[in-house]
């Protein structure tokens, strides 16, 4: 495995929700920046000037999606490294789940919001890392790990990874 010079924090949170269809995520296509075109969970860098890892994540939902979670609903349920190949600076990643939220999802400039069947996940259009872990945290579980992605940002070329 790659090791780090610098590590950037950062975090991804899943809303979740149950309607008459069954169990839903809430995912978004990303329109600018690192990732583009992807499919992803909402979240960002962590700034200094938020109070905690959790307000971090709510912050970054409240900006992409326009849809309210506090803090203390944010439950924290993995932490995982990434590296890419020739680049020294690594990428922490804080996950969180969120059940109970506030507002409608609404398009951003950043993020365009969708609900999708949580057993119909399009997992070909997100990082090749989600396929790996996302399910055990929809049954409950935690995941805490590594993966080295090629410069591709597809290929991962090596992983570690615990489910509990
Ligand atoms: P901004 O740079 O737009 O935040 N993210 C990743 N998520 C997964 N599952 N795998 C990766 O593989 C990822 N790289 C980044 C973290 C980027 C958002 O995308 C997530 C952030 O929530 C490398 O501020």
């Amino acid at each position: 495995l790659q090791s780090a010079t610098s590590v950037k924090e950062y975090t991804l949170a899943f809303v979740l929700r149950n309607n008459e269809d069954g169990a839903q995520i809430l995912l978004g296509t990303k329109k600018r920046g690192f990732g583009l075109g992807k499919l992803i969970g909402f979240g960002g860098k962590i700034e200094p000037s938020d109070a905690s890892v959790a307000d971090a994540a709510a912050r970054e939902l409240m900006e992409e999606a326009n849809i309210v979670v506090r803090g203390s609903d944010m439950q924290p349920v993995g932490s995982l490294v990434y590296t890419f190949e020739n680049q020294p600076q690594v990428m922490h990643m804080h996950v969180f789940v969120a059940t109970a939220f506030e507002g409608e999802p609404a398009e951003s400039d950043e993020m365009r919001p969708e609900w999708f069947q949580c057993d119909a996940i399009p997992y070909d259009d997100m990082w090749a890392d989600e396929r790996f872990w996302l399910p055990a945290l929809l049954e409950g579980k935690t995941v805490v790990g590594q993966f080295d992605f090629a410069q591709d940002e597809v290929t991962i070329v090596a992983s570690k990874f615990d489910i509990a």
